[in-house]
């Protein structure tokens, strides 16, 4: 098989002449490719099937133990002007990438089946969506990027109408960590990968597309790529809005885009539309709109349990492929945080004997599932919709334990942009007593692939060019008390918040001006439910102001990294946070 679009083949030429592959495969994601591509991967190892009664059509794959994450130093944007790619990347010249990692491409594919992938991340048939094609040597890539993307035969049509794609070629090579990199040229719509099968490096519809070069396409074309989750909130009288909601990795973000309503909260519902990725653009009448561009969950299993996340849990009763998990002696699976107690004795993602105690994890920390998105029980009725879905709020947060309160609105887009500009986790305390800061702003620093002064200044305009721009919301769930103890339950309570946000942005719930932000009083949360007395909701709303003042002094060198590129509107707010801070009293809290 060939395509009717010349530049495809030629491209499909040209790779095959490098790698000297001793097949080539267009996969047309027919269910018999993939049973084949199954069989052929049980048959020498890569994957083991699970037990057919507790997981039908389920398989495990052991990675190798030295490719089992992302790899930011070895991820690369190649932009013609290094400026173009911004302190937030690691930078070479395209010339002398392509050389470089050409080199390593020549003959990697040496009797191995090569396999062309067209795919189209988001609907098929949506205008927001955009294709790619994929060429791996990865069965294993095959039958998640079936998972995860809209692949084969119907995204080859749109891609040869188009007659524009993103070009990803992917080889595991030999796995040596010395000759691995992830390559990004935007100005080309190219990716190159190479030495890892490991899923974010692998999987190029997903961060490499979607986000590093979608958010590319996304400033060129005038819309946005997002590490956002979407989800969906109907209240008891039917009435529906949308958000998206920016969290670092390893923040709930999967388990916040599946929310179940808490106790108190009957007749609510919460659906999900997407759980990692954002693709948001401007309809005709100036309205943000989502497509969530993915087509399945790529989710990091451990912790993940009936408490956390039970609409994760049920979607993963079948056809999927769990990745460095570990396995039960019935041919299932079990992870850290699954069940509070370990069983008695495993296979650990290494493939050795486990039992507890024996001071190993059984499953990787970073072990993961992949799932189609049809299968969440939450999953909204227009998860699918070509026009993707109305967006009314942003939200973005990180894991922070002091200072910043449980939610609060931003004063105006401007201000909105500058809370995600420079939201981040908490890292280890790398001084005594004092927070160490792991800036991730909008939780895109790994994934932004241009500027991210430049994406701020994008941000800004598009708000600009909105006759009704989305509120921006920032939360924080992860304040301590005095004993280290976290003081919001979260979870489904965590809806509180985001009733608050939905009412807030429908003009009927109330708040006061704090020097963060709009901040909900007691009464403005519904408690309906939960005990949680308002001593308690002040702990976690007031504001010292020489915490305030740290953070705020802290940023200096955030932004600092970003010379001419940082928009004025970043420095301006932060000294006028820095203003409001100094007349607000050493501790500000709730009157009422
Ligand atoms: C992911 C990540 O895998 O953000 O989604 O790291
Ligand atoms: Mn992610």
């Amino acid at each position: 098989m060939t395509s009717q679009l010349e530049s495809l083949n030629r491209w499909v030429d040209d790779v095959a002449r490098l790698t000297q592959p001793d097949r080539i495969h267009w996969c047309d994601g027919s269910e018999a490719e993939n049973r084949a591509l199954i069989a052929q991967m049980e048959a020498d190892g890569t994957l083991i099937a699970l037990n057919p009664q507790t997981h039908p059509n389920c398989w495990l794959h052991r990675s190798h133990p030295s490719d089992v994450a992302r790899v930011e130093h070895l991820t690369l944007v190649c932009t013609k002007e290094q400026e173009d790619a911004g302190p937030n990347n690691h930078w070479m010249a395209p010339a002398e990438a392509h050389a470089k990692i050409d080199a390593l491409f020549a003959g990697s594919m040496k009797g191995r089946t090569m396999y062309v992938i067209p795919y189209c991340m988001g609907p098929i048939d949506s205008p927001i969506s955009r294709c790619g094609v994929e060429i791996t040597d990865s069965p294993y890539v095959v039958v998640n990027m079936r998972i995860m993307t809209r692949m084969g035969a119907p995204a080859l049509a749109r891609i040869e109408r188009e007659g524009t794609f993103v070009k990803g070629l992917h080889s595991t090579g030999d796995l040596d960590p010395d000759k691995r990199w992830i390559m990004h040229f935007p100005e080309e719509l190219t990716i190159k990968s190479i030495g890892s099968g490991y899923g974010g490096n692998a999987l190029l519809g997903k961060k490499c597309h979607a986000l590093r070069i979608g958010s590319w396409q996304a400033r060129s074309e005038g819309w946005l790529a997002e590490h956002m989750l979407i989800l969906g909130v109907e209240n008891p009288k039917g009435e529906k809005t949308y958000v998206a909601a920016a969290f670092p990795s390893a923040c709930g973000k999967t388990n916040f885009a599946m929310i179940i309503p808490p106790k108190g909260y009957e007749g609510w519902e919460v659906t999900t539309i997407g759980d990692d990725i954002a693709w948001i653009k401007p309809d005709a009448m100036g309205r943000l709109h989502a497509i969530n561009p993915e087509n399945g969950l790529f989710g990091v299993a451990p912790g993940t349990n009936e408490k956390s996340n039970p609409n994760a849990l049920a979607t993963l009763h079948a056809n999927c492929i769990f990745t460095n998990v570990a396995l039960t002696h019935d041919g299932d699976v079990w992870w850290e945080g699954l069940t509070e107690e370990a069983p008695s004795h495993l296979i650990d993602w290494t493939g050795k004997e486990w039992t507890p105690g024996c001071g190993r994890p059984a499953a990787h920390p970073n072990s993961r599932f992949t799932a189609p998105a049809s299968q969440v029980p939450s999953i909204d009725p227009a998860w699918e919709d070509p026009a993707g879905v109305p967006i009314s709020a942003f939200i973005v947060g990180g894991r922070v334990s002091k200072a910043f309160p449980l939610v609060f609105q931003s004063f105006d887009w401007a201000h909105g942009v500058y809370l995600a500009a420079t939201m981040g986790s908490e890292a280890t305390a790398a001084a005594v007593g004092q927070a160490a800061m792991r800036r991730d702003p909008f939780a895109m620093l790994p994934f932004c692939g241009y500027n991210m002064g430049d994406y701020w200044a994008h941000w800004l305009s598009i708000g600009r060019s909105l006759p009704e721009a989305p509120g921006i919301f920032r939360v924080n769930w992860f304040r301590k008390d005095e004993n280290g103890k976290f003081v919001w339950p979260g979870f489904g309570d965590n809806m509180r918040a985001l009733e608050w946000i939905v009412n807030r942005v429908k003009g009927r719930a109330g708040a006061v001006e704090s020097p963060y932000g709009w901040v909900p009083r007691y009464a403005d949360l519904n408690w309906k439910g939960l005990e949680f007395p308002k001593a308690k909701y002040d702990e976690i709303v007031k504001v010292d102001r020489e915490k305030g003042l740290a953070e705020a002094a802290d940023q200096v060198a955030h932004f600092a990294q970003f010379g001419d590129k940082l928009p004025k509107e970043m420095e301006l707010e932060r000294q006028l946070l820095v203003a409001r801070l100094e007349r607000s009293p050493a501790v500000w809290e709730l009157v009422a």
